[in-house]
């Protein structure tokens, strides 16, 4: 017999797959269903590592899954190839990042296709091609013109790493997204934004439709980042000026308790104060520039001054003292705040720094006796920011505070001094960045014609080449061919924007792109497209949760509006899969994280090879930092693809984290030497016939029942939220099972004319059930057994629901109360035919001996009692 070579195997059929190009998927198939399988594109960093391996192969496994359901399959892979890596690898080592990039696809596509994955590469697409961002400006143009897009100067995130923008999402507790270490800094900068906020309600409407399909813990990731919160804008009046001053509060029902008022340093009022109040400039300035993000800390000590001027609280009439704060931010509600220090934390530290007024409004109530509690401002060491009992509060004391919420809010509009308002957290999202390595921002500065948007016809506005990468500012602002252009509605000189986009934005519509890859008219055909959106099962990194997963609900909202799609949300499903974890070591002596191949393993020690020294170890995320990454080419150079993608998809459940192992790769592998063993040595006449069931006997019904219900354990865990694990267990099963029957029954002679056809029947199924996950073997093995062409196009197994149980009980043969022995019967059995069966029993014999039969009772498919005197 041959040996399992899977270097052999897997070049073979790898070859044979891309020579009958099996994986070209047409958008339209007579008779089937389409079904839109995507796995998120790759940063093309140069190597694929074990998160790529793993997200890739649940994607290509369901994708051959529902293929052999009867699904047309679409499972198409691209690069999201601009961004900062290949800028900052050409400013280290000169190389253009376009060759940076383009090696490194070559490179990560080779290691896909390594690993047996199914698609289609025709419709591959890169996003830094002038092909695929020629489409991003004519969408920034469109958007433009719906007034979707604006330009404004504004404070914004600066990584002096990076050396540009970032998006509020792109900010993680106060530092860069890719430099942890980096604090943001605030600059101001002219910018363009996206109106995302116009769609900021929708967005979180359309969660109605993804509930089910989505991870709850992503939509309430997202509903927090839009950040809806229900308040009242109310108009406090300056003293000494008499102009309004609009302040935003959720906490209405705290308004007679207000006792002084607050503005951000950035707020309009305050140039007006300065001009009469010029002693507190320089105490404004400290505070604008305190960082924005140091500024919202939580518990962070507040810092004010107060600007000589008063406000007039509308409902109370009182006068307050107008204070500016860095507490408060301009960029929310309307940068200026009524502060209620007994019920409200911020304001409370605020007016204990400064020894400003604290008035109680709300009561708080004691739970058992539901009786009000009087709460003291003097003796009370934080706010009171609990429901309760308004007090001091006019004609709503003795009300309940959430109660006096909507009256007092109800009051102060009838009154005209405010009205109910909306607001989110949710940002305008800004695009411009100020690096060479992403799509240039189609917008030109004529003297004349003021700000202007390239023409169509003149797109792409492509990438030039005369650029010098020094690390030193934006490499764009160095080509002088670029920057010098020509106004295209006055032919005059004009100055292109050399920023360029975030690259969110090449990720935001992509797979609308896959849908119709070639087209050079426009970024995608409608009617194409809406024979594959939306997307049926996404697949992806949680992290992904608020950037990339809102930006492109975003732009699938915006292109329905456009009338360019029909479909009002991108991705139906959505996975998140776990991370990928390994076992880390660390020398507390030498302080460092030791390789493991410097490591010996004893039972569950680690010992350091060279000294011998005990080890830490930890299961943990993968990282340079820890030495305890696995590289996926080596792993399959060393166990081939199979092993690799059938080890990652048994370890764990998909959304579970994935404990790498050696020793899970090599179970992996022996099992594959298992089902090889088992076709190689009983491939010859396979005759998978139809089997004559009056003809089977009790094991090769047990076998059918067997084979039966792993098919439908296999199908419902598949379906069941992807838990393939479960289903390759079931199937290490049912090859159990059929080694035993050919060990016991067929090698022993024990089987009837259907067992051979039954059993070839089985091996089969198990092949074809088992392509998904191992796909080269299997199409090898289906090879050797006589069959023509790819599991791939064959379909998948149905159960008869009939053989799922088996019929047969077992029955106790008791004599005088003691179980004697069993028999095995078909449900329902005639008494008379039980009765014979266990009278014929040995043992029962053996106790009824030289004893009388006084009773003999059968309750049918439970038990026989036999008694003897
Ligand atoms: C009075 C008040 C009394 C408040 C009270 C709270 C408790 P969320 O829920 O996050 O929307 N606020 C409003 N604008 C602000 C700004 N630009 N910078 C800093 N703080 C601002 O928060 C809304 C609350 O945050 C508002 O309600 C306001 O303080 C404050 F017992 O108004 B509140
Ligand atoms: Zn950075
Ligand atoms: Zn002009």
């Amino acid at each position: 017999m041959r040996e399992y070579d899977f270097k052999e195997v897997e070049a073979k059929w790898q070859k044979n797959w891309k020579d009958g190009d099996i994986f070209k998927t047409l958008d339209e198939v007579e008779g089937k269903q389409n079904y839109y399988l995507l796995a998120m594109l790759p940063y093309p960093s140069g190597r694929l590592h074990v998160g790529h391996a793993r997200n890739y192969t649940l994607g290509d496994v369901i994708a051959r899954y529902k293929r052999m359901k009867g699904y047309n399959v679409l499972n198409p892979m691209g690069w999201d190839s601009f961004g900062l890596p290949a800028e900052n690898a050409a400013i280290q080592n000169g190389a253009h990042p376009a060759a940076w990039t383009t090696s490194n696809i070559e490179n990560m596509k080779r290691q896909l296709n390594m690993l047996g994955f199914s698609y289609d590469w025709d419709r591959e697409i890169a996003t830094y091609k002038p092909e695929y961002y020629k489409w991003n400006q004519w969408m920034f143009k469109r958007f433009y013109e719906k007034g979707l897009i604006y330009k404004k100067k504004s404070f914004v995130n600066w990584c002096p790493d990076c050396n540009t923008v970032l998006a509020n999402e792109q900010v993680e507790d106060g530092k860069c997204w890719r430099h942890s270490k980096t604090t943001v800094v605030q600059k101001e900068l002219e910018q363009w934004f996206f109106r995302i906020t116009d769609y900021a309600e929708e967005l979180l409407k359309g969660h109605e439709e993804l509930k089910g399909g989505w991870p709850d813990k992503v939509l309430a990731m997202q509903k927090n980042w839009i950040g809806k919160s229900f308040g009242t804008e109310i108009v406090f009046k300056v003293a000494e000026t008499g102009e309004d001053l609009p302040m935003f509060t959720t906490r209405i029902d705290t308004i007679f308790g207000v006792s002084y008022c607050v503005v951000a340093p950035e707020h309009p009022i305050v140039a007006e104060i300065l001009k009469v109040n010029p002693a507190i400039k320089k105490d404004v300035e400290e505070m604008e520039n305190t960082d924005l993000i140091e500024r919202s800390a939580e518990g962070r000590e507040k810092r004010g001054v107060f600007t000589g001027w008063h406000v007039i609280n509308p409902v109370t009439n009182k006068k307050v003292e107008l204070w500016i704060a860095d507490y408060v931010l301009m960029n929310y509600g309307t940068g200026a705040v009524m502060a209620v220090p007994c019920h409200d934390e911020r304001d409370y530290a605020f007016a204990k720094k400064y020894n400003l007024p604290r008035n109680i409004v709300i009561n708080s109530i004691d739970k058992e006796t539901g009786k009000e509690i009087e709460l003291d401002p003097n003796t009370m060491t934080c706010a009171f920011t609990e429901e309760g009992v308004m007090t001091n509060s006019g004609e709503f004391n003795g009300m309940n505070s959430k109660e006096a919420l909507t009256k007092i809010a109800e009051y102060v509009e009838a009154k005209g001094f405010g009205k109910r308002t909306v607001k989110y957290r949710l940002k305008d999202w800004g695009v411009s960045r100020q690096r060479y390595w992403g799509t240039p921002i189609p917008v030109l500065y004529c003297e004349k014609c003021g700000t202007v948007l390239e023409k169509d016809e003149n797109l792409p506005v492509l990438l030039p080449e005369d650029v010098s990468f020094d690390g030193k500012g934006n490499p764009l602002q160095t080509s002088e061919s670029f920057k010098h252009a020509t106004c295209p509605v006055c032919g005059g000189p004009a100055r292109r924007d050399t920023d360029t986009m975030d690259t969110f934005v090449d990720s935001s519509w992509y797979f609308l792109r896959y849908c119709d890859p070639h087209n050079d008219k426009l970024p995608f055909s409608k009617e194409i497209v809406d024979k594959w959106m939306g997307v049926d099962q996404y697949i992806g990194g949680v992290e992904h949760a608020v950037m990339h997963l809102l930006y492109a609900r975003f732009f699938e909202k915006i292109l329905r509006d456009l009338g360019m799609v029909s479909a009002n949300e991108p991705f139906k499903k959505l996975l998140t899969q776990g991370m990928v974890l390994s076992q880390s070591y660390y020398s507390e002596k030498e302080r460092r994280f030791i390789f493991p191949q410097d490591v010996e393993v004893k039972g569950d020690k680690a010992f350091l090879k060279s000294t011998g020294e005990e080890l830490v170890t930890k299961m943990e995320k993968m990282s340079k930092s820890k030495n305890n990454g696995v590289d996926p080419e080596e792993m399959v150079l060393k166990y081939g693809a199979d092993t690799t993608r059938l080890f990652i998809m048994f370890a764990a459940p998909p959304e579970k984290e994935l404990e790498w192992s050696e020793n899970g790769l090599a179970g992996a592998y022996r099992f594959l030497t298992k089902i090889w063993r088992l076709v190689m040595e009983n491939k010859d006449d396979l005759d998978p016939a139809e089997v004559d069931m009056s003809k089977i006997n009790r094991d090769d019904k047990a076998l059918l029942i067997k084979m039966n219900q792993t098919i439908k354990r296999v199908t419902d865990s598949i379906e069941n939220d992807y838990h393939f694990n479960t289903a390759i267990a079931a199937t290490m099963e049912l090859i159990n099972d059929t080694l035993d029957y050919r060990n016991n029954i067929l090698d022993a002679g024990k089987g009837t004319s259907e067992s051979k056809k039954i059993f070839d029947d089985v091996i089969q199924k198990i092949l074809v059930m088992l392509s998904p996950f191992i796909p080269h073997i299997c199409d090898e093995l289906w090879s050797e057994i006589g069959k023509e062409g790819y599991i791939y196009n064959t379909n998948w197994p149905t159960y008869d629901p009939k053989l799922l149980t088996t019929s047969e009980v077992v029955m106790a043969v008791q004599v005088n109360g003691k179980v004697r022995g069993t028999v095995e019967v078909e449900r329902g059995t005639a008494k008379e035919e039980v009765e014979k069966m266990a009278l014929a029993l040995e043992n029962v014999q053996k106790h009824m001996e030289g004893k009388q039969l006084v009773k003999l009772i059968v309750v049918p498919d439970k038990i026989v009692n036999i008694v003897v005197k």
